[in-house]
């Protein structure tokens, strides 16, 4: 992360044993990247892959970016879990916009427009989610016991932790760069639920949510564990719920100050 310009979007993908998925995926992004009058940077943050993730994108960065590209590509590592990652990312990543993505790009990357100005107004919002769920939004091929824990889980969380949201876990979230400083500091969980705890950590400290309906696909291959994380997940939400009572969201921490290993 030498590059001095600072980028107008930071592009954070999680990935863990992505070598078949996110080659395809980074190819999408660069080709939309390059038809944009702006600058970019992609990082992509990787924990104890055991298959040849890093050196995917390794290569990716070497041989598939050009020197007159506006964009950069960046690989980083992590505590293991998707949440750990993402925090590594979001803190890392200096553009005006960072934008989280899942390595599968189950929706069209030309979708990313519609969470960055002139889509959403400039200073409209702080946090703009994809959403499944809300009017506007198709779900393509997901079987029926995926939709119904999804379901579930979201009736837990909105109980339980973020209310009024329809769909916290799709995997792309765009944070303007105050609200990522704002919240990812204060990010303690490692694991899938983290999604919820920075909607409930943004929505403490007074940030405007966006959702944003999407067109998404569902991919078959998954790296949910369904009954292990459902249950993993549903410990995260009782943990968010827990720790926002006893006030340990409500100090900012300064972007600086930051730690990587969540303090759980
Ligand atoms: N770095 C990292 N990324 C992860 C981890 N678990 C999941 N991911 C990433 O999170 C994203 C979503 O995972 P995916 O298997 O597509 O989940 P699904 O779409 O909910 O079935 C992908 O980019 C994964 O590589 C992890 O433990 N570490
Ligand atoms: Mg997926």
């Amino acid at each position: 992360m030498t590059d001095s310009a600072i980028p107008f979007l930071t592009i954070v993908i999680p990935a863990y044993n992505e070598e078949r998925r996110l080659p395809p995926s980074l190819h999408k992004v660069a080709d939309y990247l390059r038809a944009q009058p702006w600058s970019a940077e992609v990082i992509v943050v990787e924990n104890g892959s055991t298959d040849r993730t890093s050196e995917a994108v390794e290569t990716f960065a070497h041989n598939a970016v050009r020197p007159d590209d506006n964009f950069t590509v960046h690989l980083m590592h992590s505590a293991p879990g998707k949440g750990a990652a993402v925090k590594v990312g979001m803190l890392a990543g200096r553009g005006d916009y960072l934008f989280i993505c899942d390595a599968d790009f189950s929706m069209p990357v030309t979708e990313i427009s519609k969470f960055l100005p002139p889509h959403l107004p400039a200073h409209g919002y702080d946090v703009a989610i994809a959403s499944r769920e809300i009017p506007g939004a198709v779900r393509y091929d997901e079987p029926f016991y995926r939709h119904l824990m999804g379901r579930v889980f979201n009736l837990l969380v909105r109980v339980l932790a973020v209310s009024g949201i329809q769909d916290t876990q799709c995997g792309f979230k765009c944070f303007t760069r105050a609200a990522a400083h704002t919240v990812f500091p204060l990010q303690r969980i490692d694991g899938w639920g983290f999604d919820v705890e920075v909607l409930y950590i943004a929505r403490l400290h007074g940030l405007n949510l966006a959702e944003v309906p999407i067109d998404w696909y569902y991919q078959t291959d998954s790296r949910v564990r369904p009954v292990h994380d459902t249950i993993n997940m549903v410990r995260e939400l009782l943990k968010i719920r827990s720790m926002g009572r006893q006030g340990i969201y409500d100090t900012p921490i300064p972007a600086e100050n930051a730690t990587e290993a969540p303090a759980l």
